[in-house]
């Protein structure tokens, strides 16, 4: 059989989502940024990073229906532990001002309570995305805690089928 259809060639692996060139996985399994960060990576993936606006139309939605409480929001491969107010994607590039979605009030680095009951002196270093009831203009983006646990949404490129 030569159909040239891709059944025989799974663009993603099991678990894995299609979308636009990209395969995406999302996590049910909470942990701090750097865990998942390393999770993904595991998987031969890493933290999603989000190129355009089609991408983040896809994501919120996916996120959306998700979802069961307002808490259960997904860390995204975008941070600035390393300099504050300064964020990067995990494949090094800067934050696009025309391509942000915070939601408003975003990002505050608001020193928070952790699990634990502690302060969290260091800020919000990390970004976790998702509203349960979705937002004006995919405004879903937090910046928060990256030990808080969360879920997560790892991203790779398709296989290529022969
Ligand atoms: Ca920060
Ligand atoms: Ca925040």
């Amino acid at each position: 059989m030569h159909s040239g259809i891709d059944e025989t060639c799974p663009r993603c692996e099991d678990g894995w989502e299609p979308h636009g060139g990209k395969c995406y996985f999302f996590s049910w399994v909470t942990s701090s940024w750097t865990q998942s960060r390393t999770q993904c990576i595991l998987m031969r993936g890493d933290l999603v990073v989000i190129n355009n606006r089609e991408e983040q139309r896809f994501l919120e939605s996916r996120v959306r229906g998700k979802m069961e409480k307002d808490e259960e929001k997904f860390w995204i491969g975008l941070t600035d532990t390393k300099k504050e107010g300064e964020w990067l994607w995990v494949d090094d590039t800067r934050l696009d001002t025309s391509l942000m979605f915070w939601r408003e009030g975003q990002p505050d680095n608001r020193a928070s309570q952790t699990s634990y009951g502690q302060s969290n002196p260091d800020g919000e270093d990390c970004v976790r995305m998702g509203e349960k009831d979705g937002a004006k203009d995919l405004k879903t983006w937090f910046d928060r805690s990256c030990k808080s646990p969360q879920k997560s949404i790892c991203e790779k490129p398709e296989k290529a089928c022969a």
